[in-house]
C-alpha cells in the first residue's frame, strides 16, 4: 500500500509540507515551461505543477501523460488562491505506473456513448459523487434501522412466484422447471416477521418492464421492511421517518457533492415529518381539476403523477387506492370494500412514486379469494396462505427502490444514472 495523501485533503494550510499522491490524470495543460495537471482519485481533484526548473525529467515525463494515466507523484504544498482546491503541489518527482494515449471518453460524448463505456465512465467525478451519495443513503438507512429495532434479513431471488403480476416476472431454466428472478422480497419477508417482527433487507429485485421510461430498470436495489402489528398509518410514519432520516443524514454527509447537481435545496430540507398525505379521491381530484383526463378507478402513471407533485415541495403520500389497480397481497379496506390499505410515496419536483406500501391481507379466505380474482393459483401460493393459518397477525410493510430515490435527491434526468451498470430492454452490457 502507497502511504499517500488523498487530493482533497491537500489544503493550503499544509504549505511547505511534502505529500506523494497517486491517482489518475484528469486535465492537463502546458503553460511556459511548466505542465499542469489536475490529478483525480476517489476523494476529489487537486492541481498538480510540474516545473521545468524543479526537476527536468519530471517535467518532460509529465508532458507526455496522456489523459487517465495513472501515476505516482511526489511533491510540496503550496497555498494558491488560483488552484481549484486553495492549495497545489509542486512535483519533483513523477512515477508513470501507466501512460494513456487516448481515452475514449470525451467533453462531448452523448449519453448513450458513456453507457456503452460505462466501465470507463464510472470513474467521473460526477459518476463518484452519485454512488457516494447512493453509499450514503444506505449507511443512512441502516443507521435508522438498527436504533429503531429492524432486524437485516437475506431473502432468495430465486424464486417460483409472482408478487407484482406475472407479465414482469424474469423466467428461468432451474434445472428440470422454471424459476423466476425475484420482483421484491416482500412475500420472504412476511414469513420472516413471525419470528423478528421488524425486518427488513436490501436486494437487488427484477422487472422485465418493457416500458422505456425515466424511471424503470430491469434490475433495481430495493429497500424493503415489513412489521407485525402495524397498521396502513404505523407503516407510513416509519416510511417518512425512515426516507426523512437517509435525506437529512445525506444533506449532513454530502452536501458538496449534492450541490454539484442541484442548487436548491429546499424540497430536501423539507423531508421532514408528518409528509403531507392525500387520498387517491383527492388526488383524482386535484387532476381533474388540472386539465388531466382520468377517471375514479384508473390508475396513475408517471404522466400524472408529475402533474400531482406540482402540488407540493416536500414528499408526500396518496394512499386508498381502488383494490383492482392494486396487488393482490393488500388489505381491503373494512369501510369501503372498493379500496385497499395502500399507500405510495411520491417525491416532488416531478419525480413521483419511490415507495409502494400496504397493510397486508391476514384473512386467509379474503386472501385466496384476491388470488383467484387476479387470475392465479392459489396453490403456487400455499406457503405464503399458510401464514394466515398459523397466529395470522395484522401487518404492514413497503418497498422503497433506491435508485428512484438517488435520482430525486441528486435531479437526475433517469434511473439509470443511479446505479453502476443500468439494465434496461436494450442494456445489458457492460
Ligand atoms: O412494485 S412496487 O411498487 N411494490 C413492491 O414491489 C412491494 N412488493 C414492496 C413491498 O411492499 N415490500 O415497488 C416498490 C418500489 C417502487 O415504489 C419503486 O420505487 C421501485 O420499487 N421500483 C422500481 N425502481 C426502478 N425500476 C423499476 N422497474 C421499478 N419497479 C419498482
Amino acid at each position: 500500500m502507497i502511504d499517500k495523501v488523498y487530493c482533497a485533503d491537500v489544503k493550503p494550510e499544509m504549505e511547505g509540507k511534502r505529500v506523494k499522491l497517486a491517482g489518475w490524470v484528469y486535465r492537463k495543460r502546458e503553460v511556459g515551461k511548466k505542465v499542469f495537471i489536475v490529478l483525480r482519485d476517489s476523494s476529489g481533484i487537486v492541481q498538480v505543477v510540474f516545473s521545468k526548473e524543479l526537476n527536468e525529467e519530471a517535467y518532460r515525463e509529465a508532458k507526455k501523460l496522456g489523459i487517465e494515466s495513472s501515476v505516482i507523484i511526489e511533491g510540496t504544498v503550496k497555498a494558491d488562491p488560483r488552484a481549484p482546491t486553495g492549495a497545489e503541489v509542486q512535483a519533483d518527482k513523477l512515477q508513470v505506473i501507466q501512460n494513456v494515449d487516448f481515452f475514449p471518453i470525451t467533453k462531448d460524448a452523448s449519453p448513450e456513448f458513456l453507457l456503452d463505456v460505462r466501465h470507463l465512465h464510472l470513474r467521473s467525478p460526477k459518476v463518484a459523487s452519485i454512488m457516494k451519495v447512493k453509499a450514503t443513503l444506505v449507511q443512512a438507512a441502516r443507521e435508522w434501522l438498527l436504533q429503531d429495532g429492524w432486524y437485516e434479513v437475506f431473502p432468495p431471488i430465486l424464486v417460483t412466484g409472482a408478487v407484482e403480476g406475472g407479465s414482469t416476472l424474469f423466467k428461468l431454466k432451474y434445472f428440470d422447471r422454471y424459476a423466476y428472478l425475484s420482483q421484491s422480497a416482500q412475500l420472504y419477508l412476511e414469513a420472516a416477521i413471525f419470528g423478528l417482527e421488524k425486518v427488513w433487507s436490501l436486494t437487488p429485485s427484477f422487472r422485465a418492464e418493457k416500458s422505456r421510461t425515466r424511471r424503470h430498470l430491469t434490475e433495481f436495489w430495493h429497500l424493503e421492511l415489513e412489521a407485525a402489528w402495524m397498521d396502513l398509518w404505523d407503516i407510513m410514519k416509519v416510511e417518512e421517518e425512515l426516507v426523512s432520516y437517509m435525506v437529512q443524514r445525506a444533506l449532513e454527509l454530502r452536501r458538496s457533492e449534492i450541490e454539484n447537481f442541484r442548487k436548491d435545496l429546499t424540497t430536501l430540507k423539507n423531508a421532514v415529518p408528518p409528509f403531507p398525505r392525500i387520498s387517491y379521491d383527492e388526488a383524482i381530484d386535484i387532476l381533474q381539476s388540472k386539465g388531466v383526463e382520468i377517471e375514479w378507478g384508473e390508475d396513475m402513471g408517471a404522466d400524472e403523477e408529475r402533474v400531482l407533485t406540482e402540488e407540493f415541495e416536500s414528499p408526500f403520500f396518496v394512499y386508498g387506492y381502488p383494490k383492482h389497480i392494486k396487488a393482490f397481497y393488500m388489505k381491503e379496506d373494512p369501510e369501503d370494500p372498493r379500496k385497499v390499505l395502500a399507500a405510495d410515496m411520491l417525491a416532488p419536483e416531478g419525480y413521483g412514486e419511490i415507495i409502494g406500501g400496504s397493510q397486508r391481507e391476514d384473512d386467509y379466505d379474503k386472501l385466496v379469494q384476491r388470488i383467484l380474482e387476479e387470475g392465479m393459483n392459489p396453490e403456487d401460493y400455499q406457503w405464503y396462505l399458510d401464514l394466515r393459518k398459523y397466529g395470522s397477525v395484522p401487518h404492514s410493510g413497503f418497498g422503497l427502490g433506491l435508485e428512484r430515490l438517488v435520482a430525486w435527491v441528486l435531479k437526475l434526468d433517469h434511473v439509470r444514472w443511479a446505479t453502476l451498470f443500468p439494465r434496461t430492454p436494450s442494456r445489458l452490457y457492460p
